[in-house]
C-alpha cells in the first residue's frame, strides 16, 4: 500500500474518515439562562446590589444593573467631597442621576455616606474650624443630603468606618473633635432628617467575629440600650480569594439577634492576577459561602457587591496586582461566581449553562490521532472554561493547542489558554490536540465546568 506520508495509510485514512462520522459527541444540551438576580433574591425575600458609577449608567452597563440588581448604591457620587466639592456649592448631578436610575428601574437606593474620614472636601479638612463649628457643619450635611432625597434613599450608611482593628475607635475629624459620641449625635440627627430611612453603620473586616466586629456589636447593643435611632450593621465584604471567614454566619446571627439589621454592604473577592480558571471557581466558592451565609439567617437583608463588573472595580488601582473580584468580566460576560451568587439565592444554572462542548477526531492514523474540543455558548457566556474528560481505551495526549491540558492517567484536564478564555454570547472557541490511540479510539464523554 502506497503511503501517503509516513505512518498515515490510505486504509487508516479510510477508517478515520468512516469513523467521523459518528465521532461528534456533545454536552448537556444548553439550559434556559438563570432569572436575573433581583428576581432570585426577591423570591427569597433579600436584596442583590451593586454599586454604580453615574456617568457609566448607558449601553450595556446600564442593561445589566437595571436587570440583575434591585438595589442600588452609589459608589462615589453621594460622598461630601462629590456633593459639595466648595463650601455652599453643591453638585448632585452624579447622585441623582443614580436615584433617578434606580426609580426608573424599580430599584431601592442605598446612601453612602454621610459621616467618614475618607472623601471629605478639603475645604472641610484644612477649614481650621473649631469643635462647635464642626458639628454645625456635620448636622447641616446630614440635614442637606438626607432632605434633598427625603423618601427616595430606603437606607443611609450613616456612619462609615469608625473603628480601628483593634476594635478602638478610630482617631478622625469627627472623634477629635466631637468625641466619640458622634455617632450617636449623627444616627440622632439622621433619624430627624428623614424618618422613613433605614440607619447603618457600615465597616470593614467585621464579616467574621474579630475585636473589630465585637467593638461594632457592643456599640450596636449600647445605642440600642440608650434609645438611639439604629435599624442595621453594614458588613463591607472587601474579601481576599479563599478567605471568607468561618465565623461569617455566626457573626451576622450575634448582629441580628441585637434585632438590628445586617446587610453586606460593599462585596467583593479580589484575588492575584491573572485570574485562571482554578482562582475562578474558587471565588465561586467563596461568593457562595458569603450569600449562604446571608441567605440562612433572617436578619441579613441581602448583598451588595462593590461594581458588578471588573471594568468597574476598585481593586486594580488600591492593590497591585490584584483584581478580577466582581461578578462579572471586564467584557460583562458572567463569571462562575455570578452563577454562585445566583444558585444560592435558588437558582438553578451551573457555569457554562447555556454552553456546549464538543469533542470530535479531525484525523486519525495507525497510532495516532488529532482531536478537538468546540465551547460554544448560545445566550450565556464563560469568562473562563475548563473541559473534562476520561479516556476509556488508553489513548495519551501528546501536544496540545490553546488550551492548557494535563493527563492523569485516564483524566484529562484542559483549561483556556491566557487569551481564550472568554466566549460571548453566540461565540465558540476551539482547541486541539494530538494523541496516540491502539485497538480503537471512541469519542469520550466531555464535560464543562
Ligand atoms: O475603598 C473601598 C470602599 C471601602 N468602603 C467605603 C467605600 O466608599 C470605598 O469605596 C471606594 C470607591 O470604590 C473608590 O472609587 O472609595 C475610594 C476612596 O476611598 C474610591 O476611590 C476614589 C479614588 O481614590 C479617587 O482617586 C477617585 O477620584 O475614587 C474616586 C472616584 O473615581
Amino acid at each position: 500500500m502506497r503511503s501517503l506520508r509516513p505512518g498515515f495509510t490510505v486504509a487508516s485514512l479510510l477508517t478515520g474518515l468512516a469513523t467521523l462520522g459518528a465521532l461528534l459527541f456533545t454536552a448537556p444540551a444548553a439550559q434556559a439562562a438563570d432569572a436575573p438576580l433581583r428576581d432570585l433574591a426577591d423570591a427569597q425575600g433579600k436584596v442583590i446590589g451593586t454599586a454604580v458609577t453615574g456617568g457609566k449608567l448607558t449601553g450595556t452597563y446600564a442593561e445589566v444593573a437595571a436587570r440583575e440588581f434591585n438595589w442600588l448604591t452609589p459608589g462615589n457620587a453621594m460622598k461630601w467631597e462629590s456633593v459639595e466639592p466648595s463650601r455652599g456649592s453643591f453638585n448632585w448631578a452624579e447622585a441623582d442621576q443614580i436615584v433617578d436610575f434606580a426609580e426608573a428601574n424599580g430599584q431601592e437606593v442605598r446612601g453612602h455616606t454621610l459621616v467618614w474620614h475618607s472623601q471629605n472636601p478639603s475645604w472641610l479638612t484644612n477649614g481650621g474650624f473649631t469643635p462647635a463649628e464642626l458639628r454645625t457643619l456635620l448636622m447641616n450635611h446630614i440635614d442637606t443630603e438626607m432632605g434633598r432625597y427625603r423618601g427616595r434613599v430606603e437606607a443611609w450608611d450613616v456612619v462609615n468606618e469608625p473603628f480601628n482593628e483593634d476594635g478602638t475607635y478610630r482617631q478622625t475629624i469627627w472623634s477629635d473633635n466631637l468625641g466619640q459620641d458622634y455617632i450617636a449625635e449623627a444616627l440622632t440627627r439622621a433619624r430627624a432628617a428623614d424618618p422613613s430611612a433605614k440607619l447603618y453603620i457600615n465597616d470593614y473586616n467585621v464579616e467574621g467575629v474579630n475585636a473589630k466586629s465585637t467593638a461594632l456589636y457592643n456599640l450596636v447593643r449600647s445605642l440600642k440600650e440608650r434609645g438611639v435611632p439604629i435599624d442595621g450593621v453594614g458588613l463591607q465584604a472587601h474579601l481576599i480569594l479563599g478567605q471568607v471567614p468561618s465565623t461569617f454566619q455566626q457573626n451576622i446571627q450575634r448582629f441580628a439577634d441585637l434585632g438590628v439589621d445586617v446587610a453586606i454592604t460593599e462585596l467583593d473577592i479580589r484575588m492575584q492576577l491573572p485570574a485562571t480558571a482554578d482562582k475562578l471557581a474558587q471565588q465561586a466558592a467563596d461568593y457562595r459561602a458569603v450569600m449562604n451565609a446571608c441567605v440562612a439567617v433572617d436578619g441579613c437583608s441581602g448583598a451588595t457587591v462593590w461594581g458588578f463588573t471588573d471594568s468597574d472595580s476598585w481593586i486594580p488601582d488600591w492593590f497591585e496586582g490584584y483584581g478580577a473580584a466582581t461578578p462579572y468580566d471586564e467584557n460583562y460576560a458572567p463569571k462562575p461566581a455570578y452563577h454562585a451568587i445566583a444558585e444560592s439565592l435558588g437558582g438553578t444554572t451551573q457555569p457554562g449553562d447555556g454552553c456546549t462542548a464538543t469533542y470530535s477526531v479531525v484525523n486519525q492514523w495507525n497510532t495516532g490521532f488529532t482531536g478537538q474540543v468546540r465551547i460554544a455558548c448560545t445566550d450565556t457566556a464563560l469568562s473562563a472554561w475548563k473541559v473534562n474528560w476520561t479516556f476509556g481505551a488508553g489513548q495519551r495526549i501528546s501536544q496540545a493547542w490553546n488550551a492548557n491540558c494535563t493527563q492523569s492517567g485516564t483524566a484529562v484536564s484542559c483549561t483556556n489558554a491566557s487569551y481564550n478564555g472568554t466566549v460571548p454570547p453566540g461565540g465558540s472557541v476551539t482547541f486541539g490536540f494530538n494523541g496516540t490511540w491502539s485497538g480503537s479510539n471512541p469519542v469520550p464523554e466531555v464535560t464543562l465546568g
